[in-house]
């Protein structure tokens, strides 16, 4: 497998994390011990956050490199918005989105690129034109097609639990256990993915944060992250940036998802500290800022920064 070195950053941290080594090149759950940045970049007219910002191909372009230098580790392009109420987006439509963006960024970076979306012909088209994971947000049960398409190209691929579709998912969702619940899910959906021929290391696990859950539902799956790692046996992926949810803590319910950076920052350092093995975030720089310090900070003793010690959650 390729290999790069963790780019500088703009932390001022850097001899803090290089001996870590290198970081493979592709999102694959090799027992990352650091754990991934994984940038926010939705080509659409109405995702909640950054709709129609980025729909003109030289924008996202541009934002997405910006993302890069900001220290991401993988770009994750999407053409399909998944907020709640959402109407779904026809593939071709889709597929004229993504992959002007991602064949230029593969040409412009080294970046890792994903592809989000639930079907299997804009995942087959995205990862010709140069991405290597798909982040499915239905696990592979909107297209039967998706799982044999990830397995064949050999690419990663992230499971993520929602209940529901978009466009109810937040009408009164209900569970018996969402931590059982999602995690049981989770693994099903796992097993599927093995069964149709993803590699073992390429699997990541989300628990899908604002898919068909309320406020105290994502709560409860937060607290539960050791809990759903330890049932999920791949790398974790934590999206809960710019959510709703995070509005309604800092009691600004209702305010705009731009001003919730502050409090998704939070739930950034909150993962990372329970072992989550990625963050999916808008602001890039700050996830990577807290990710360095945290890192720095597990290793400090009361006689300062053991070097033998690893920066990796127990
Ligand atoms: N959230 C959104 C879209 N895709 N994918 C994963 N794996 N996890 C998430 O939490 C997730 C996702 C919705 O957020 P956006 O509209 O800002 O992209």
């Amino acid at each position: 497998m390729t290999e790069v070195r963790p780019s500088g950053g703009p932390t001022g941290l850097r001899s803090a994390r290089d001996d870590f080594g290198t970081l493979p090149a592709v999102l694959g759950n090799d027992g990352p011990r650091r754990p991934r940045i994984m940038g926010i970049l939705n080509v659409t007219p109405d995702s909640f956050s950054d709709g129609g910002r980025w729909l003109d191909a030289d924008a996202a372009v541009r934002h997405g490199l910006a993302l890069v230098a900001d220290g991401a580790d993988v770009v994750d392009v999407g053409g399909e918005s998944t907020r709640p109420g959402a109407a779904p987006v026809p593939a071709d439509e889709e597929r004229r989105r993504v992959v002007p963006v991602l064949s230029r960024l593969a040409r412009e970076s080294d970046v890792v690129l994903s592809v989000d979306t639930t079907k299997a012909g804009v995942a087959a088209a995205a990862l010709e034109a140069g991405a290597s994971v798909v982040n499915d947000v239905s696990a592979g049960l909107l297209d039967p097609d998706l799982l044999r398409v990830v397995a064949d190209a050999g690419a990663g691929y992230v499971v993520m639990h929602m209940q529901g579709e978009p466009r109810t998912m937040q009408v009164d969702p209900r569970y018996r256990d969402v931590v059982d619940e999602v995690a049981t899910f989770l693994v099903e959906r796992l097993d599927a993915a093995r069964e149709a021929g993803v590699a073992e290391g390429r699997l990541w696990a989300d628990p899908g944060i604002g898919f068909g859950k309320t406020g105290r539902h994502n709560l409860e799956l937060l607290a539960a992250l050791p809990v759903l790692a330890a049932r999920v046996r791949v790398p974790v992926l934590v999206g809960t940036s710019r959510k709703s949810f995070l509005g309604a803590l800092v009691g600004r319910p209702g305010g705009r998802p731009d001003e919730r950076d502050d409090a998704t920052l939070a739930t950034v350092a909150w993962a990372l500290e329970r072992g989550a093995n990625g963050v999916r975030v808008h602001d890039v720089r700050s996830a990577v800022r807290a990710r360095d310090l945290l890192d720095v900070l597990r290793r400090a003793t009361p006689d300062g920064l053991d070097p033998g010690r690893d920066g990796v959650a127990a």
